[in-house]
């Protein structure tokens, strides 16, 4: 079996992937087992990434609804404004910066951090601060293995990540709606939680533009805005890092913004959300606790008061 990207949509091809990959598992395809249980293949300007325990079962977005519907102020504030303006952005060459309390600071390129034969798929639920949800098929790379790549210092406590800053390309850039660069911030146990990835692709695809190329965090537990995308930056320190959104309104988003629907919004309730794609009516559903991910991350938590650290 061998079909082309424009044979079919990527939803309807990546689940055929899937029951092709299960089908492989257990041992009915000899040929589809080499084939599907090599991690990280690419080739043709596809991706693959073995498949992981950590990926939810529930049944994701469409790549339409995945790269139609973003935010991404660097390319404006409405929501298809990524899709609109996102192409101009130069995703190669790019180098991250890695440096601060680290071993082997330096300048790293993608697939130094996120080889082919690394490469996972991460299946998450995504929640935004806004209260809406999508579920992602993420392709990338445990943040752990990174920082033990380039060896975290014992003096480290934080990683401070940022995006690029490039308004002839970022047509958001050239007002001053955030202050630029877009920041973000993990507690060092956080970066090291095995849910915490940079992704590189979603479904099959290298990452599309407007969700971040050509690589961005993915912090499945935590409010959306924590996802920073298009990171050039990224630097180990002992003190808590500035995020863009707690910096732009400390009462209303926080450093650690964990999913929490016991925890409102000041100008509305985060107990429930609105699910993208699955129409106008019942499409809202109850905000879970971390998002879901309790079971990976509560213990983290344990002893702090979560609505005044949110
Ligand atoms: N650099 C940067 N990263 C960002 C944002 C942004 O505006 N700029 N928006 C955040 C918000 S609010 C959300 S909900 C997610 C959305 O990711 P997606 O568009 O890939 O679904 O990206 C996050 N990362
Ligand atoms: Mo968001």
């Amino acid at each position: 079996m061998k079909l082309n990207w424009s044979d079919v949509t990527p939803h309807r091809m990546f689940l055929d992937r899937r029951k092709f990959m299960a089908a492989s598992v257990a041992g009915l395809s000899v040929a589809g087992l080499a084939l599907a249980g090599r991690a990280g293949a690419q080739s043709a300007g596809t991706m693959t990434g073995a498949p992981s325990p950590l990926s939810t079962d529930q049944t994701p977005n469409t790549f339409e609804e995945i790269t139609n519907y973003n935010n991404f102020y660097e390319f404006g504030t409405g929501k298809e404004d990524p899709a609109r303006n996102a192409h101009a952005l130069t995703t190669d060459p790019w180098a991250v910066e890695i440096g601060g309390l680290v071993e082997r600071p330096g300048s790293y390129g993608v697939e130094d951090l996120a080889p082919d034969n690394a490469l996972e798929e991460r299946i998450y639920r995504l929640r935004c601060v806004e209260a809406w949800s999508m579920v992602i098929p993420w392709i990338g790379v445990p943040l752990a293995g990174v920082l033990d790549k380039v060896g975290v210092q014992p003096g480290a406590k934080y990683v401070e990540f940022e995006t690029l800053v490039r308004p002839e390309e970022m047509v958001g850039q050239r007002r001053a709606i955030l202050d630029w660069p877009y920041r973000e911030g993990l507690r060092l146990d956080e970066a090291m939680n095995p849910l915490t990835i940079l992704a590189t692709g979603l479904y099959d695809q290298p990452m599309p533009n407007q969700n971040g190329a050509p690589i961005r965090l993915v912090v499945p537990w935590k409010y959306g805005f924590k996802s920073i995308k298009s990171v050039v930056r990224i630097t180990l320190t002992d003190r808590e890092p500035v995020n863009t959104w707690k910096q732009l309104q400390a009462s209303e988003y926080g450093f650690y913004a964990n999913v929490n629907p016991e925890v409102n919004h000041p100008r509305w309730s985060q107990a429930t959300h609105r699910v993208i794609g699955a129409g106008l009516f019942g499409g809202r559903e109850e905000t879970q606790m971390f998002n879901g991910y309790g079971e990976q991350v509560a213990s983290m938590y344990a002893g702090m008061d979560l609505s005044v650290n949110y």
